[in-house]
């Protein structure tokens, strides 16, 4: 995650050398601390791992070197299932651009499945694009390039159902929307509301509270998961207001409060940048 500190010591072989140590900033979500003399000529006999350091440490204050890949978000001017991409791109601060269809039936074809949300992602050296779909498969791919999952193997997989349960729900919703004759609406509303927003209350409440309801599934961290969940709060609630509040659901609300009170969240929330539905 962008901020994010690791700390490379090297040392030479010259027992007398005082073990100063400067930050480096750079472009990247790195910050280094290193010997004061590394980067500037390289010890006499060196330590074999301590060359593999400073190469690393030059390499990483070079910006020109250290370009990310172009993002660009590929959906509809709407929330919708582009709305988590976007979260945790805005998460990260890392900038990308929206791209929205101009005559879809001509543009599906273009795509790997025929639908949209997908990502552009432009290599800086190549100028080659690569055009990634389905949106889980995006969100995960972003959230592990970011550091936006939980660390351990397990506690990750335990995040990712509980994420996949949180998509569940949005397809059950989608399908009322959108995949439901008008006449029958008020009916599958109904019946979304009795028969799939208790279990998934239910059952994130459970997960929340076991973790202590710090509005974080898994640890202390927050990851992609919680950023899902805080558009599925969203979106629920303008679907059938009130559905998920303080009241009803305390434990997944301080979700969404712990997503709408993250800093960069925060400013998006506010910017030009967020969608209006
Ligand atoms: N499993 C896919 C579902 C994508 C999907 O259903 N996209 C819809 C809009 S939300 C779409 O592209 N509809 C237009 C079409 O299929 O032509 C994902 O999560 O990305």
């Amino acid at each position: 995650m962008r901020g994010a500190t690791t700390t490379i010591h090297t040392r030479t072989t010259s027992a007398h050398q005082p073990r100063a140590r400067r930050n480096i900033r750079h472009a990247g979500p790195v910050l280094i601390a290193i010997s004061s003399n590394a980067l500037t000529r390289p010890p006499v006999c060196p330590h074999p791992l301590s060359l593999v350091f400073i190469h690393i440490a030059r390499h990483l204050q070079q910006p020109s070197t250290m370009a990310s890949p172009a993002f660009t978000v590929y959906y509809w001017q709407i929330k919708g299932r582009g709305e988590m991409i976007r979260l945790v791109l805005e998460a990260v601060g890392v900038p990308y651009e929206n791209k929205y269809p101009k005559d879809w039936p001509t543009e599906k074809p273009s795509l790997p499945f025929g639908q949209l949300p997908a990502l552009l992602i432009t290599d800086p050296k190549t100028k080659q694009t690569t055009t990634m779909a389905q949106s889980a498969a995006i969100v995960r791919y972003l959230a592990r390039k970011f550091n936006l999952v939980a660390a351990d193997p397990m506690g990750a997989a335990i995040a990712d159902s509980i994420f996949e349960s949180a998509v569940d729900v949005m397809n059950a919703m989608v399908k009322v929307v959108w995949g439901t004759p008008e006449a029958d609406k008020p009916a599958a509303l109904e019946k979304f509301k009795t028969e799939a927003l208790p279990p998934f209350i239910k059952a994130h409440t459970a997960f929340l509270e076991k973790n202590g309801n710090n509005g974080i599934y898994v640890g202390d961290k927050l990851t992609y998961v919680e950023l899902t969940v805080f558009n599925l709060i969203n979106e629920l609630n303008t679907l059938i207001p009130d559905s998920v509040t303080a009241k009803s659901a305390p434990a997944l609300w301080k979700v969404r409060e712990t997503v709408a009170n993250h800093d960069k969240i925060k400013a998006y929330l506010v910017s030009p940048r967020l969608h209006s539905k």
